[in-house]
């Protein structure tokens, strides 16, 4: 099988989070590849993975990375590929990953979800994908229904709520 998504992150520590845009894809039958670069300990390896990407047939990438997040930003400079990136909680609760990866320069765009939003971040590679694959188009509307399908029954449940004297 060949990947469509990469999952790249600065460190093995931002696994957890990563995790949730892994398991997205896989629940959505999106092939992908899971890899640790680092802008600032590994540029070297970043700058092959990043010229290749498109080449070896990648789509789009997912870069997470925390503290001073080079990695999203410096792969975007390196591939014409849609880059997601994904500020990582590691120090100032993630604010300074979020600043370092949604403030790029024009012309080289970074897509920045929220902190630790690696399902986010999955969800939009798929869309992106969505666009040509009509596989993947259907798998996400099947996971948009059932959101959908969540709100309606956490009404039900809040409407047969009781202990209320005054809940109408
Ligand atoms: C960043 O530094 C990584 O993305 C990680 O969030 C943070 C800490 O890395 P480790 O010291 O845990 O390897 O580059």
């Amino acid at each position: 099988m060949t990947p469509k998504v990469s999952i790249i992150m600065g460190s093995t520590s931002d696994l957890p989070v990563l995790r949730k845009a892994a398991d997205i894809l896989e629940q959505l039958h999106i092939p992908f590849e899971l890899l640790a670069l680092s802008a600032h300990r590994t540029p070297a390896q970043v700058e092959e993975f990043a010229r290749g990407a498109r080449g070896r047939g990648i789509k789009v990438i997912i870069a997470a990375a925390g503290m001073a997040a080079a990695l999203p930003g410096v792969i975007a400079a390196m591939t014409p590929l849609p880059v997601i990136g994904v500020p990582i909680a590691s120090t100032l609760a993630g604010t300074d990953a979020l600043l370092s990866i949604v403030q790029m320069p024009p012309g080289i765009p970074v897509a920045t979800v929220g902190i630790n939003a690696a399902a986010n971040a999955a969800i939009l590679a798929a869309r992106i994908l969505a666009v040509a694959d009509a596989d993947t188009a259907s798998r996400v509307d099947e996971y948009n229904a059932a959101l959908s399908a969540k709100i309606v029954k956490a009404n039900e449940e809040l409407d047969a709520l009781q202990g209320y004297a005054f809940k109408c």
